[in-house]
């Protein structure tokens, strides 16, 4: 009969003081594997008669629970001991550059689109969005487009398949009716913007058939002509990072607000490039007004409680103008080799947290 006692104190010395788990490994096998020494023991457990068989069967079922229960106990020692050793020894520099080929870049577009809402963000207004397929109504009705309106022509307007009616489903020529909507629904004050995709059945080196738009709209009970001028005059020096450029309103007409401008910047033309910020010439940015009286009743707002103003601006010519861009046609093209000039990086941009930090 095998020395149970020295057996079971073998094993245990053995785990206990296992350098490593792979060596706690090797121990197990050795003990408790197929052919292992107390596997092998329990073997011989069927030859013996039933007063033997009971008393060893106890003795190697304690020996195999103190063995399996060391095993256990070492297995989480040398894992604690082992982690701690990584760590010291494993160090990643996080300071080094990711691997290039693999950074995306960010569209021109959605840059722009970042920017303009990082400036009007931090002067206080909201992102707001909208359906892409409006109703006659929000997008042209509600607006004080009256149905002889060019922009109402077909050669203007994606019209859904349907009766040639005022119920009609189109494709929204401007981000306005998401302004309406809100209006609609909700109470005065309202100091939002609209960016989104806008849809005109247009194209060329300046115009595609889907381009994006920022709008905006203000409503309160004093706002007036001064807040429009200082928030679009302070946005477009933000926008193109001039301290002083200069900005002129040009007197304009839209149906939906009334006094209309265009907004101009002031800039250079050098070899067909345009340099903003200094020279004799004018570039038309955006186009803006108080809102018509009209348009406030048509969304259940009192014209005689409150008034505001709004404004509107092409995103691809926006970005066009400051990244030099020269055509429009090329947003759409899906070109890596585009995108990896224009294009930009996740990692380089500066944080537009407070309106591009000016
Ligand atoms: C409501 C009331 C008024 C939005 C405005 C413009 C002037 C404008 C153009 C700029 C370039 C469109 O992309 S573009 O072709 N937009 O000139 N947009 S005022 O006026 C609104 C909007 C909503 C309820």
């Amino acid at each position: 009969m095998p020395d149970f006692d020295a057996l079971r104190e073998e094993f245990i010395t053995a785990v206990t003081n296992a350098a490593d788990s792979r060596e706690l490994e090797f121990l197990r096998i050795e003990a408790l594997g197929k052919k292992g020494k107390v596997t092998e023991l329990m073997k011989g457990l069927g030859t013996m008669d039933p007063d033997e068989r009971k008393s060893v069967g106890l003795s190697l079922n304690s020996i195999k629970s103190d063995i399996t229960t060391a095993i256990e106990k070492r297995k989480i020692a040398l894992a604690k001991g082992e982690l701690q050793t990584r760590l010291l020894e494993e160090k990643v520099d996080v300071t080094l550059p990711i691997r290039p080929e693999q950074t995306g870049r960010i569209h021109p577009i959605s840059q722009t689109i970042d920017e303009v809402v990082a400036i009007l963000g931090e002067m206080g207004l909201q992102v707001v969005e909208g359906p892409d397929i409006e109703d006659d109504w929000h997008n042209f009705t509600a607006l004080n487009i009256p149905p002889d309106h060019p922009a109402r022509q077909e050669h203007d307007t994606f019209y859904l398949p349907g009766e040639a009616d005022s119920e009609r489903m189109v494709l929204r020529t401007h981000t306005s009716p998401v302004q309406i909507r809100t209006m609609q629904h909700g109470t005065p004050p309202f100091r939002i913007i609209a960016p989104g995709r806008t849809y005109r059945c247009d194209y060329d080196a300046t115009h595609s058939p889907m381009f994006h738009q920022v709008e905006g709209l203000v409503i309160d009970q004093g706002t007036h002509m001064g807040h429009l001028k200082g928030c679009l005059i302070e946005f477009c020096r933000a926008f193109f990072d001039v301290d002083n450029l200069p900005v002129r309103f040009r007197p304009s007409y839209f149906p939906f607000t009334e006094p209309s401008a265009e907004v101009d910047i002031g800039c250079t033309r050098e070899g067909g490039q345009f340099r903003i910020g200094h020279g004799e010439e004018w570039l038309e940015i955006l186009g803006c007004g108080m809102v018509n009286p009209k348009v406030l009743e048509n969304c259940g707002i009192a014209s005689s409680e409150y008034q505001g103003f709004a404004f509107g601006m092409g995103i691809e010519r926006l970005a066009m103008l400051k990244y030099g861009i020269p055509d429009l046609r090329t947003f759409y093209e899906t070109d890596l080799r585009w995108l990896k000039h224009y294009g930009f990086s996740a990692l380089d941009v500066p944080s537009l947290v407070g309106g591009l930090n000016r």
